[in-house]
């Protein structure tokens, strides 16, 4: 017999039994032969969040008690992926959960595969912020997660006559039964309207923000549970709406479409996630949510701080705040403007304050993708803001002149606002003057910080800067998604490496054991085959598990170079033309990532990997050694099953220009070899892996400096080496594309004029490169050597690690064991 708590608490087969029939009757309200897929699902979702509200009350009460120091992670983005299996694996529960449905005759990975994956992110920033939040927990630091919580999240990819086609992803449209709305919790924010100044009876300099609109934001909390471990955190994701006392003015006057449209402003705020990565778009709405949703945060956290009887001027004591890029920047001005208008603090110590409790990471180095408002547009829509920006410029303006000695190109660059034809606010600088620390996110990146984009900031304060590389959870990036790789290396090692990710070094003493190797690649084999029906049933295309799976999938861009893959791929086609009976070794060729709807070459490059593949799939002189899949609709979904099937991990951007890279980390965790350049935290991976077990290939990122000084010319490299000259030729007659030779132009002329990444520099050394790769994989024992070896070296590279540093070096703060209570 199973007791009542038991059903809401109980980790034994017949407890989860129980708790799943209950919440089917009692939630769901059906009973077994009439509840639908779905029913299931939630039954069991509610099933497993009963268990982590026991983890969060207990979180929640031990941190209030201790008085602990918190981390706010700010980020607009989170890209949780699915949380079912995830909160199984970290309860510790999969094996139980697994009896239990079966006893009830449902299949668990049916159920599993049920979950609408929240997307609420782009990519790597994003998927980053969701990381941290699993380590944190993970790791049993107090820690607080805030964000959006989009109604839409980024948009599903459909193919079409081989282009991209956007369509919204309507993620809630079953009910989300991982989230708890907090009504209560909800605050007031303004936007628009301009500022009174007055005296006031004390002879203070007041301001008063008259808003032209007030907005509400709700609280939504989705508990984040550690890997076994008590300590559960919330994500608090905000959802705007229309205040209570709403316009009831003009509804009351009869005019209902002002009200209506009203409301409908206010909740467009939180209605959808801008799908562009690395480009900025200027828009209104995108600072109104970047404001609505650092806001509500704020006032949230002071509101806790407060009501733990502390004062206001040691806010930072209690919080350590963390920037997710510059996306949440405005919380240095929101931060000012409650201390001084709402708490009553004087400019030097809100100052004080201030920039004692937030930390910046900086995640790019294209330049173009530093963020800026237009300063009118920015006044129209924070014009309290506005101001103060202003006015923590003219101070620290006057401190550096006097340190640099009135050199005015250095003013200039750190100034906040910048000067062209339009005035507009450098949130960059922002984050840069009110943090006590700025991190890059790979140790090349936060070298080249201090030498290119944040160089001035770095002459004025080196003591704020440090590198913090990333790092990914192996709990989602392994056990969840590899568990075939899982069992065979805890059944060598022991299951410690889930979250000492170091120990995985214990197996390199297998590499060259000959059973372990064929253990090792049969389970890459058995998961190629797997992702080879997915591939087979969404796109139609054959391929064969036994060859060399090389695989790229990450955000389509330019400076992540996937027309440098497909370059390689028509000349290894162009090869096989010339010589049908050449020895090659059989390669199928998966793409996969989203296209922001606005970048055209980006559109261009999806729409030229589908072209070449509809022609060499098709071609029986080649097609039973040259596969191209492009799979639809990368997410965290797809990338958990596409990274453990990878022979070949494509990290290929121009030396210089990926921050870090993320995916990188992930393919090697699960034995891929990496071909790529010296860029991000590919140097560091190939520092560990060692460089016998690591392709590299191309032009470091000081060469690409110099190579760029020296008036790079793109057209001599097309001329002087012929099988690229064909590849190119090919793209622009309309070889692959029924002879239209007008679709690919501008990407050619981009390329042999422009090249503003250096694709043709890169290319020889690159098809030199994958020659290599070839003839490796021709050797299978020193292949699974690698592979194995790879794995093995990656423990750097958990977030764990990354999370460490972050807390020893810039939070302070310690971890606070979380017991069971009630
Ligand atoms: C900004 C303003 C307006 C609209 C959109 C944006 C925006 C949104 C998302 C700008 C950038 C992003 C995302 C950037 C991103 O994902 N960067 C990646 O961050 C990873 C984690 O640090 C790194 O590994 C990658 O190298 C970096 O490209």
């Amino acid at each position: 017999e199973v007791l009542i708590q038991d059903a809401r608490t109980g980790l034994t087969v017949e407890a989860l039994k129980k708790a799943i029939l209950n919440n089917l009757f009692y939630v769901q309200g059906k009973y077994p032969e009439i509840a639908t897929r779905n029913d299931y699902y939630m039954a069991l979702s509610f099933a497993v969040r009963d268990r982590l509200l026991q983890r969060w009350t207990s979180s929640v009460k031990q941190y209030l008690e201790g008085k602990n120091r918190v981390v706010s992670y700010l980020s607009a983005e989170y890209l949780l992926g699915p949380h079912l299996a995830n909160n199984l694996i970290n309860l510790g529960i999969y094996k139980e959960m697994e009896q239990a449905t079966q006893e009830l005759g449902v299949n668990l990975q049916w159920l599993i595969d049920k979950e609408v994956e929240p997307g609420l992110g782009n990519g790597g920033l994003g998927r980053l912020a969701a990381c941290y939040m699993d380590s944190l927990a993970t790791l049993e630091v107090p820690a607080i997660g805030y964000g959006i919580r989009y109604q839409f999240g980024i948009f599903e990819q459909d193919i079409r006559d081989g282009w991209q086609v956007e369509d919204t992803d309507n993620w809630l449209r079953r009910g989300n039964p991982w989230e708890i709305a907090r009504r209560e919790l909800n605050y007031e924010v303004k936007l628009g309207g301009y500022v009174q100044h007055y005296m006031d009876r004390d002879g203070r300099y007041r301001s008063n923000w008259m808003p032209e609109l007030t907005v509400k934001g709700v609280a939504y909390d989705t508990p984040i549970l550690g890997y076994k471990v008590n300590t559960c955190n919330a994500l608090r994701l905000w959802k705007s709406e229309a205040p209570k006392s709403f316009d009831f003015q003009s509804f009351n006057s009869g005019d209902y479409n002002h009200a209506v449209n009203q409301k409908i402003i206010c909740e467009n705020i939180s209605k959808v996630l801008y799908p562009n990565d690395e480009t900025i778009s200027g828009k209104i709405l995108r600072l109104q949510q970047q404001y609505f949703f650092v806001s509500c945060s704020l006032q949230d956290m002071i509101g806790i701080h407060l009501r733990q009887g502390e004062k206001i001027e040691d806010f930072n004591v209690t919080f350590a705040v963390q920037l997710n890029d510059t996306h949440p920047a405005i919380a240095i001005a929101e931060m000012m403007r409650l201390l001084l208008d709402e708490h009553d603090l004087e400019w030097v110590d809100a100052w004080r304050v201030t920039t004692r409790t937030f930390a910046y990471t900086n995640h790019t180095l294209l330049p173009e993708a530093l963020e800026t408002w237009d300063l009118e547009l920015f006044g129209s829509v924070l014009p309290r803001h506005l101001e103060l920006i202003y006015e923590i410029n003219k101070r620290f303006l006057d401190e550096v002149t006097i340190k640099v000695y009135g050199d005015h190109q250095k003013i200039s660059s750190l100034s906040i606002i910048g000067e062209g034809p339009r005035k507009f606010i450098k949130m960059a600088n922002l984050a840069c003057v009110g943090s006590f620390a700025i991190n890059g996110v790979a140790a090349l990146h936060s070298d080249l910080l201090k030498k290119t984009v944040l160089k001035d900031w770095y002459a004025y304060s080196p003591e704020k800067f440090s590198n913090k590389t990333n790092g990914v959870t192996p709990r989602r990036w392994m056990v969840l998604s590899n568990p075939k790789l899982t069992a065979l290396i805890s059944e060598k090692i022991g299951e410690n490496w889930i979250k000492h990710l170091d120990e995985l070094k214990n197996l390199e003493q297998y590499a060259d054991d000959p059973e372990f190797q064929k253990s090792w690649m049969q389970v890459k084999l058995e998961m190629k085959q797997e992702l080879a029906k997915r591939i087979l049933g969404k796109t139609g295309v054959k391929v064969d598990p036994e060859s060399m799976f090389d695989i790229q999938v990450k955000r389509i861009h330019e400076y992540k170079r996937q027309h440098l893959n497909v370059l390689h791929l028509i000349t290894l086609y162009n090869r096989l033309k010339q010589n049908p009976k050449m020895d090659m070794v059989p390669r199928t060729f998966i793409f996969a990532g989203k296209a922001a709807p606005g970048y055209k070459m980006a559109k261009l490059i999806i729409k030229l990997i589908t072209s070449v593949g509809d022609l060499v799939n098709n071609d029986p002189d080649v097609n039973h050694r040259l596969k191209v899949v492009f799979y639809p609709n990368y997410n965290v979904t797809n990338a958990q099953r596409i990274y453990p099937a990878a022979d070949l991990s494509e990290q290929i951007s121009t030396a210089g220009k990926e921050a870090s890279g993320t995916g990188n980390m992930k393919l090697s965790m699960n034995g891929a070899l990496t071909i790529g350049t010296l860029d991000g935290a590919n140097v560091e991976i190939r520092e560990v892996v060692g460089e016998e077990n690591f392709f590299l290939f191309g032009l470091t990122a000081e060469e690409v400096t110099q190579k760029r000084n020296e008036g790079y010319d793109p057209y001599t490299y097309y001329k002087s080496n012929k099988e690229l000259k064909l590849a190119i030729d090919q793209i622009a007659s309309g070889y692959f594309s029924h002879l239209d030779d007008k679709i690919f132009k501008d990407l050619v002329n981009n390329l042999i004029y422009h090249d503003p990444f250096l694709v043709l520099a890169d290319y020889e050394s690159y098809v030199a490169c994958q020659d290599k790769v070839s003839e490796a994989f021709r050797d299978k024992a020193a292949w699974a050597r690698m592979s194995i070896l790879n794995t093995a070296r990656m423990g750097k590279f958990s977030s764990d690690r990354s999370i460490r540093e972050y807390c020893d070096d810039i939070w302070k703060v310690k971890s606070v064991p979380v017991h069971l209570n009630g």
